[in-house]
């Protein structure tokens, strides 16, 4: 088999970058692992950016997202308690979406033409550091090879096209966090209309929303966590100490839907580019979720990579693909910044003691009484330009 590129992952960032290529007449075949199902069950980020949502037109995947997906034009911030709303609108002219991970991803998939290949096994790059490239998989017991010019790793954190790189060629910056967040869907209407973010001595809490009868909650667990010990009943009376007594008093619960634990984590590899293997995604950095910008990222990469391939793969130009690495690195590298504050600001930290408190109390204080802080977390949040 021949295909201009080969995608290795069909998550947000594979689909789209496969999207974008095929609306340019670029051949590339998708590989994923897992059934499209397993693909669509996981329950992920819910926040999308202005640069996400007007990607998501280009891919011509947008028209459910605008009829469902929920302007927000702010969050709420509280700490012990004390609450503080940010206005994105009034405060630099933005707004975000909320419209679910999983339901972007189930857009993508409806749109594109060529067929994915689900349950692929043993998916392996080779080659790439020379001129003829190849990806090799199984499926159904029979080995198959695709030959190609390029190979795209959008394979997530734990994916293969990462782990093919040699170590020696490939720097890595990693912050563990102690910590991780549990998380529940409940068909139940949203606390509030907008996200809070909710700091408290006993850990950060998260109201976040589906749709206007959907919710997602999330708390801070320490990572050794077993999602056994957290029934229902337990994870909202945890919610309810660490929210504003308001907000608490305001909670609809019912039976979750889902409950799962996500570890935190900060991650960044350099380069992105090896050759002709380009990673995209998780599969190049990881944030931890406060700042809700990891799959705001992945979009970015790809459509950064899109570009590139389309370039080289239509004008023989091999600029784009030359400048890839370096030209997301700046935005990867800003957005690791900011999910890392918002996630110091927020969190608590076992090693804080009562000064480093102070210090996140002020840090809230500081951001209540100006502007600059104010405008400073509007433009993170709603996404930087370029
Ligand atoms: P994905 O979504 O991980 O997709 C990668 C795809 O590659 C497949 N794959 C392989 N395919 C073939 N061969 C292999 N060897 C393969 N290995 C893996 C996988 O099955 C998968 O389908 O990466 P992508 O596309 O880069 O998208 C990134 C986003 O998914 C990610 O940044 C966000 O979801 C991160 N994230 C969150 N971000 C937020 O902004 N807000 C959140 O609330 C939030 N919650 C989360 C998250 C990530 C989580 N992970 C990674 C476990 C919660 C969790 C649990
Ligand atoms: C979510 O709805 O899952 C969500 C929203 C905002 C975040 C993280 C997760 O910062």
């Amino acid at each position: 088999m021949r295909a201009q590129v080969v995608i290795i992952g069909a998550g947000p960032a594979g689909l789209m970058l496969g999207r974008l290529l095929e609306l340019a007449g670029v051949e590339a075949i998708i590989l994923e692992r897992r059934s499209a199902d397993y693909v669509l069950g996981r329950i992920r980020a819910g926040v999308l950016e202005q640069g996400t949502i007007d990607l998501m037109d280009r891919a011509e995947a947008g028209a459910r997202m605008h009829q469902e997906g929920l302007i927000h034009h702010g969050i709420e911030l509280s700490f012990d308690g004390d609450r503080q709303r940010l206005d994105f609108s009034s405060l630099i002219g933005r707004h975000v979406m909320v419209y679910g991970q999983t339901e972007v991803t189930r857009d993508l998939m409806a749109v594109r033409q060529a067929p994915i290949v689900y349950e692929a096994e043993n998916v392996e790059p080779h080659d790439f550091d020379g001129d003829a490239p190849y990806v090799t998989y199984d499926r159904d017991g029979v080995t198959h090879r695709i030959d190609c010019a390029y190979i795209a790793g959008c394979d997530g954190y734990h994916g293969v096209s990462r782990k093919s790189v040699p170590a020696s060629a490939l720097k890595t910056f990693e912050r563990v966090y102690p910590f991780g967040w549990l998380g529940i869907l409940v068909d139940q209407p949203p606390v509030g209309d907008e996200l809070i973010y909710a700091h408290h001595a006993r850990g950060f809490a998260l109201c976040s929303q589906r749709s206007p009868s959907r919710s997602r909650y999330y708390v801070q667990v320490p990572l050794d966590e077993k999602i056994e010990n957290w029934s229902d009943t337990r994870f909202w009376d945890e919610l309810r100490t660490r929210l504003n007594p308001d907000t608490a008093e305001a909670l609809q619960t019912g039976p979750s839907i889902e409950k799962s634990i996500a570890p935190l984590r900060s991650f960044v590899a350099e380069p992105l580019r090896f050759g002709r293997l380009l990673l995209a995604g998780d599969a190049a950095h990881i944030v931890p979720p406060t700042g809700a910008k990891g799959l705001n990222l992945a979009m970015s990469d790809v459509e950064a990579l899109a570009e590139a391939l389309i370039e080289a793969t239509k004008e023989r130009s091999h600029a784009g693909i030359d400048a890839y690495s370096a030209k997301v690195l700046d935005r990867i590298w800003k957005a690791e910044r900011f999910s890392w504050w918002m996630t110091s600001l927020l969190h608590t930290f076992p090693e804080t003691g009562p000064f480093g408190r102070r210090i996140q109390r002020a840090e809230f204080d500081y951001l209540r009484s100006s502007l600059a802080a104010q405008q400073s977390l509007a433009e993170n949040y709603t996404g930087l330009p370029g």
